[in-house]
């Protein structure tokens, strides 16, 4: 192994397996004695009824095989919880290319592979639907249309010197996670099961497991270790991977492994989901928004899976950054034959944004009235109510706009691209500016809690465990320093444990970007109990009376760089001595922290409350050139002003906005989630599906947090960061299509991702 350079080993300890490759995920660890390997077999077309499952030719291949089906679950073959549409195994019918239909275990994982492939599966298919405006003209809504508004949005529309309406489609997106779908699962004594799972949430994977199997969650045990990505699509649906290895564990006796390969993995499991969307917008003489509608057609796949809570934080985004009195925003879940669309990354966000962005580039366009002084008019004001009844308070959203506008003297590079296209007929350059104002809780209320167990060793080490889930977005770093900050003591005293079902109950999963906002919190709730009960004991110790007077008190008692203090002065003392001390006074140095996100309330039937704790702002500038004869373009720079509170490890935030913003580029650019009219999906490699990657993100990006923003509603003064920035990548899409505008001038297209092929129709005036 390299020698580490000791800059490095001291920056981040817990990344440096990660850096070194020691880091152990699901495929990597030790597999035990006897441990068999499952596979799916998943269903070959989208759509039918009757199944026949007929293992005969896949049991003739070697005697270890064995094939289990939906007969064969001994609890209740179901994982919804929302509402039962998803079963674990297909029984008699199938929704979806790719459902699985039956598991097959066998001694090794390229048995198990031959096997399932040799099972073969009757039944007589039905004609699939894939496209969600289908599907609501059939009326295969799932649950009932969800709605938010305020105001009249006709007499807006009335009052309004422009009214524009359009439409627009955004296109799903698929995780990409290194790491695939991954599970093992140990049959212990006395019927309990222990699972090692590569997911966000352990809890939710206990719950499935226990279901599936019929025993209560205290016989299951789920732990997971760093994930090798997830970006949301392992906040439910790793659930079935980690059920079918507990089902084979149960049913055969012994340990099963089950690893996706990538091919399945992309082609069974869920992703984005694509949206397709109308919408209309009104505007005052002087180009204030009087009145904004948008329907969402939210392709949701073949069961509801998370797209609930997706479609309402869609409708909570749908004015974006901008204030709009009159809203009415009306959201529909499709049902399709197609993989059930899940979380990730913007969890329905993304999809608003573009459609809000889409009427105000389409009004601008329409009116005349330059685009960035329509945004700018609009943009969030302090105090605003928005159309769900919140009032936002320390509303950043004018100063990110203001700062980054000044910084990058955004008039100044409007004059250079305007002459640059001016003096270019091949080559054209457009930019664009993207603000964000994105809500942070999860949109289900009961899920904003969670929980900490910290254990103080006699030895002065500290032993953190959170429900949160390191996945390489740093969430452990931020609880590392929550703790060590808050006991006063060294950083590299702190361990932060995986994360275990046993350790922290009821966990919800690392999501909605609020793992530190939560995990941390907690910890360092827990923390401060540890702290105050170490603190009254010392108030208690005669030789610190006789330094700091006898009136000394446990409030007057600071611990810092592991010493005591009162007042200023030393006390003598330090925390390996203090704990010794403690420890024979039997003193409890182990606690448990809780933490429930304040101020919380909502109410579904009127549409109205407080649904978030608070927003994360921020605006960037994202700067495009096109190839005018060949339709391929380039990002050739990106600004951006990002509102992180107080980060409370401004590198891990920083990474975290590059990898969002990256992450939103490719949504808005590059990946091109398709499926054919058969429900197959045709983007099923990384050959024929796009991501970012080093070429493509060659360009100088500047990333400026906004200074002096302390947000008082989180840990420590920080702001959530895993998901907004995933919005200025939106900004992309907006900046390559003026450029395409610049070339030939004409109406814009609202049809996201912009690939090339997209780009030379528009160019040369076909079909896009
Ligand atoms: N997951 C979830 C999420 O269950 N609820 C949410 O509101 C959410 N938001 C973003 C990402 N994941
Ligand atoms: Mo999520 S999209 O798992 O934060």
């Amino acid at each position: 192994m390299n020698p580490i350079p000791e800059e490095v080993q001291n920056e981040r300890p817990e990344s440096l397996l990660n850096l070194t490759g020691q880091t152990r995920y699901t495929d990597d660890l030790p597999v035990p004695e006897g441990c068999l390997h499952a596979y799916p077999v998943g269903t070959r077309s989208a759509k039918g009824k009757n199944l026949v499952v007929d293992p005969s030719a896949a049991l003739a291949l070697d005697p270890s095989v064995r094939v289990f089906t939906a007969s064969d679950v001994p609890g209740e073959n179901q994982l919804g919880y929302v509402i039962p549409d998803e079963p674990l195994l297909a029984q008699g019918k199938w929704e979806f290319k790719g459902q699985v239909a039956a598991l097959v275990v066998a001694r090794d994982r390229p048995t198990a592979q031959r096997a399932a492939a040799l099972v073969r599966l009757q039944g007589e298919d039905l004609p699939p639907v894939t496209d969600p405006r289908e599907a609501f003209r059939r009326g295969d809504i799932i649950l009932q249309p969800y709605h938010l508004e305020e105001g009249d949005v006709e007499a807006a529309f009335r009052e309004s010197a422009w009214v524009i309406e359009g439409s627009c489609e955004s296109g799903g997106q698929e995780h990409v996670y290194l790491e695939t779908q991954s599970a093992i699962a140990y049959p212990e004594e006395g019927g309990r099961m222990r699972l090692w799972s590569s997911t966000q949430g352990p809890t939710g994977v206990q719950r499935a497991v226990a279901n599936i199997l019929g025993v209560p969650m205290a016989q299951v045990e789920v732990e997971a270790g760093r994930l090798g990505g997830a970006f949301g699509g392992k906040e439910d649906q790793a659930a079935p991977w980690a059920a079918l290895a507990a089902l084979a564990a149960r049913l055969t006796g012994l340990p099963v492994k089950l690893v996706l390969n990538r091919a399945d993995d992309l082609r069974m499991t869920g992703k984005r989901h694509p949206y397709s969307s109308d919408f209309k917008i009104g505007l005052a003489e002087d180009g204030r928004i009087l009145g904004f509608q948008a329907t969402y057609y939210q392709n949701s796949g073949a069961s509801i899976d998370l797209s609930l809570a997706i479609l309402w934080r869609t409708l909570f985004h749908a004015t974006g950054a901008y204030k709009v009195p009159a809203v009415k925003a009306v959201g529909y879940m499709c049902k399709t034959n197609l993989p059930p669309f899940t979380a990730f990354r913007g969890f329905g966000g993304p999809q608003a944004f573009f459609v809000i962005e889409s009427a105000i580039y389409k009004a601008a366009e329409v009116s005349g009235i330059p685009l960035t002084h329509l945004q700018r008019i609009n943009l969030l004001t302090e105090g605003w109510r928005t159309y769900y009844g919140m009032k936002l308070q320390d509303v950043r959203a004018e100063k990110t706009w203001d700062l980054l506008v000044q910084r990058s003297n955004v008039p100044a590079l409007e004059r250079e691209i305007e002459e640059f296209n001016r003096t270019h007929r091949l080559k054209k350059r457009g930019m664009h500016l993207q603000s964000v104002c994105f809500g942070i809780s999860f949109t289900k209320l009961m899920m904003n809690q969670g929980g900490a167990l910290v254990h103080v060793y006699a030895d002065g080490s500290v032993s953190v465990a959170t429900g949160a889930v390191e996945m390489g977005q740093g969430v452990a770093r931020k609880i590392l320093v929550a703790a060590a900050r808050t006991l006063g003591i060294s950083e590299d005293r702190v361990r932060i444990e995986r994360t275990r079902t046993t350790t922290v109950a009821n966990t919800v999963p690392t999501a909605a970007s609020t793992g530190a906002d939560i995990n941390a919190m907690a910890a360092l709730l827990a923390c401060q109990e540890i702290r105050s009960r170490l603190t009254a004991f010392a108030a208690t110790l005669p030789e610190l009376k006789k330094i700091a007077g006898p009136e000394l008190s446990a409030d007057r008692i600071d611990i810092k760089n592991e010493r005591l203090y009162a007042g200023g002065k030393d006390l003598g003392i330090d925390w390996n001595t203090l704990l010794t001390r403690a420890l024979e006074e039997r003193i409890d140095l182990s606690a448990h922290g809780y933490y429930a996100s304040p101020g919380l309330r909502f109410d579904q039937g009127i549409g109205k409350g407080n649904p978030f704790v608070y927003h994360v702002y921020g605006t960037a500038l994202v700067e495009a050139e096109v190839d005018v004869l060949r339709g391929t373009y380039k990002i050739i720079r990106a600004d951006i002003m990002h509102d992180g509170g107080i980060p409370i490890d401004e590198k891990v935030d920083r990474g975290q906005i590059e990898g969002a913003f990256a992450q939103g580029l490719g949504w808005a650019l590059l990946e091109d989630l398709r499926f054919g009219p058969d429900g197959t999906l045709l983007s099923d490699s990384l050959s024929t599906y796009k991501v970012p990657d080093l070429r493509f993100m060659d360009f100088p990006i500047r990333i400026d947090f906004l200074e002096n923003a302390l947000n008082p509603l989180a840990v420590l003064g920080s702001k959530a960061v895993g998901e907004p920035p995933l919005i200025f990548g939106i900004g992309g899409y907006f900046a390559v299509l003026s450029a395409l505008q610049a070339a030939r001038p004409g109406p814009g297209f609202y049809d996201l991702p912009l690939i090339p092929e997209k780009a030379m129709a528009f160019l040369t005036g076909g079909k896009k």
